[in-house]
């Protein structure tokens, strides 16, 4: 079994993503399948291009990417992803779309097909918080994660993926008063703890993870 798993470079003015700094301290092998880290620029369509190269290049069976949600208290999951591009703020080479389809010829939405449920449950049984997110948003992770579903509905139909969103770590929170956040290592143990759940388990859990809003 082999992992592909990707986090971003930083965007917006942040010194550092804590997507990539947990990823590339992930372990070399997790639950006995081997991990392989890229880091992905934070880039509409270049974000797209490069995972596909390191699909092509590493043929793995479960795909998961990783991004920065300043703000968010917890780990989340994603659920969906959606085909819309709308950019509040510039990315990293100044493109800022505004509702633009990711792929002209894709689905409304993709689901993951992963088990997400069980993913949040492993991080939750070593006392990290984690949650199913219900949207990506929509800069470049839900393109990201909109691409990563594309291709494996149209392209590549034996991977399994999703995404998730983590915290800013304490450094990023220095000056930013009532923000939220999460210390690096507890980060990368959730991923850790994820990847996990995602190599062990067929199926997902039936248990209720909506949310009201
Ligand atoms: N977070 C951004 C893009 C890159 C990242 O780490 C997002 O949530 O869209």
């Amino acid at each position: 079994m082999k992992v592909l798993i990707t986090g971003f470079n930083p965007f917006g003015g942040e010194a550092i993503n804590p997507s990539f700094e947990a990823v590339k301290r992930l372990d070399d092998v997790i639950s006995g399948a081997e991990i392989v880290k890229v880091e992905i620029p934070t880039v509409f369509n270049k974000s797209i291009i490069e995972l596909e190269k390191a699909i092509v290049k590493e043929n793995p069976d479960v795909v998961i990417c990783v991004g920065q949600a300043g703000g968010r208290f917890d780990i989340t999951i994603e659920r969906v992803a959606i085909n819309v591009d709308d950019a509040r703020i510039a990315d990293n080479e100044g493109n800022s779309p505004i509702d633009k389809p990711v792929f002209e010829d894709g689905e409304n939405a993709y689901f993951a097909n992963l088990p997400i449920k069980a993913m949040v449950e492993e991080i939750k049984k070593v006392d990290i918080p984690a949650s199913v997110s219900n949207t990506a948003g929509t800069f470049v992770c839900n393109h990201l994660m909109y691409g990563l579903l594309y291709l494996i509905n149209t392209k590549y139909k034996n991977i399994r993926g999703t995404f998730i969103h983590v915290p800013f770590i304490p450094m990023q929170v220095m000056n930013k008063p009532n923000t939220p956040f999460m210390e690096l290592e507890k980060i990368t143990e959730a991923l850790t703890m994820a990847i996990k759940a995602a190599v062990t388990n067929k199926d997902d859990l039936k248990v209720a993870m909506g949310k009201i809003f």
